[in-house]
């Protein structure tokens, strides 16, 4: 095999370095490479479309920070914005206005909330989404579907996609049995089963909380039944449907995956694009769930740093940007080439793949099984991926180092780029045949 840190050597030995004082040499282990084998890159910055890595490499970027860069890395009104927000100061742990401006554009694109309460991260959002409808409901029991990825949250850390499942910890140590007793796991798209569980006990369930479109098995979608099902059941038996929109909001649509499918769920909890590449989370919903939060209500939350004046600033910049420039059509309509291209050049060389997306969002599944959950994306060959993931790497082009996330398309991105990531795709599968 390859020798990789004679390619790479100043990610190499900054990876080296990092591992003696940082666990693994990273602060996400999605970042490890964990996945595909070798090194990670070290970025030394990032620019519109590209990453730029310590040996001078540049790469298209479709990760964008596992997200939140649909408009592609230093925006102008992004930087500008920032820029103009710490000069202000940078954190206050105070109230400013900057908070209720970016909780007016969430309310204002996504007509299910209509509260918003600012929190640092996807994993705060999600974690207190769970806390509020335990509140609200007065109960214990909280559903989940395997291979969804809620952030690290005891109560969720269980069938867990991402690089829980990438590195084979669905279900982590450190996470006491009591943590995890009341939270039920089922299949995505599984039907019968959500049925089965709601007719069992559904009056002990508070919540259901799900990414409406999941990207943390890789890129999977719902079935209209499975949701039409779900908004059904939970309805019936007052649980609280909870959709995760950390990947999805406004990276599916300046709605989100809802506005797109038509849904309507009680608590919705946001990240990633959201804060325009600035550490922002959020969960809003219904008024009267989300007047039980203190201090308009008893179930506590908190956090210093929330609503930051210069992450708030970001979101706001990011939003008006989506808002007033949409570049999702011309996402969808890219992100579909990158597909016919990969798929046609999969048939050519007999390599057998699926290739799942919606809107900017997708994965190349190396199996010849239709993915629709969990148990069908592991049927992939996932030693294949790792070797498309490093041919792929080796042309420019960085992808997510597991099969088990989806990539994402940018704004920055040209037609000229994206047929250098097709031509590159193309190669790189015959590489692999
Ligand atoms: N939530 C991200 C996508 N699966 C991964 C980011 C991380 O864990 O660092």
């Amino acid at each position: 095999m390859l020798d990789l840190s004679t390619v790479r050597p100043a990610s190499a030995s900054a990876f080296e370095r990092a591992k003696t004082v940082i666990p693994g040499g990273v602060n996400s282990p999605a970042r490890a490479f964990g996945g595909v084998g070798g090194n990670p890159l070290f970025i030394a910055r990032a620019d519109g479309p590209f990453l730029y890595d310590l040996d001078g490499n540049r790469y298209l970027d479709f990760i964008g920070s596992w997200g939140p860069m649909i408009l592609g890395h230093c925006h102008p009104a992004v930087v500008e914005a920032t820029i103009a927000a710490v000069k202000n100061g940078s954190s206050y742990g105070a109230p400013c206005e900057l908070e209720t401006r970016l909780a007016e554009m969430v309310i204002d694109a996504v007509p299910s909330v209509q509260m918003v309460r600012f929190v640092s991260s996807g994993t705060e959002a999600t974690m207190s989404a769970i806390r509020l409808a335990r509140g609200f409901t007065g109960r214990d029991n909280v559903v989940k579907f395997a291979g969804c990825y809620h952030g690290h949250v005891d109560s969720l850390l269980v069938s867990a996609g991402s690089s829980a499942l990438t590195l084979g910890v669905p279900n982590s140590p450190g996470v006491p049995v009591g943590c995890t007793q009341d939270t039920s796991v089922l299949r995505f798209n599984d039907v019968a089963a959500l049925a089965e569980l709601f007719a069992a006990k559904g009056d002990k369930i508070a919540g259901v909380i799900l990414e409406p479109i999941v990207g943390n098995m890789g890129l999977v979608p719902p079935t209209a039944e499975f949701r039409s099902e779900l908004r059904r059941l939970t309805q019936k038996y007052g649980a609280i449907l909870i959709y995760d929109e950390v990947m999805t909001g406004f990276r599916l649509g300046y709605g989100g995956a809802q506005v797109m499918l038509g849904d309507s769920p009680d608590l919705t909890c946001f990240g990633k694009v959201l804060g325009g590449g600035y550490p922002v989370g959020a969960y809003g919903g219904r008024a009267d769930i989300m007047k039980k939060i203190m201090p308009a209500g008893p179930v506590f939350q908190a956090g210093t740093l929330s609503g930051n004046p210069v992450a708030m600033a970001a979101g706001i910049a990011t939003l008006n940007e989506l808002k007033v420039n949409p570049p999702y059509a011309r996402l969808e309509e890219q992100s579909n080439r990158i597909g016919v291209g990969l798929l046609k050049a999969a048939a050519s060389v007999n390599v057998p793949v699926q290739f799942n997306r919606v809107g900017s969002m997708w994965t190349l599944f190396f199996t010849d099984t239709p993915v629709t959950d969990l148990d069908t994306a592991k049927t992939c060959d996932t030693k294949r991926f790792g070797r498309f993931f490093w041919e792929m790497m080796d042309r420019g082009v960085y992808l997510p180092c597991s099969q088990f996330e989806a990539a994402f398309t940018c704004a920055a991105m040209t037609a000229e780029h994206i047929a250098q990531a097709t031509q590159a795709g193309v190669e790189s599968l015959k590489a692999v045949a």
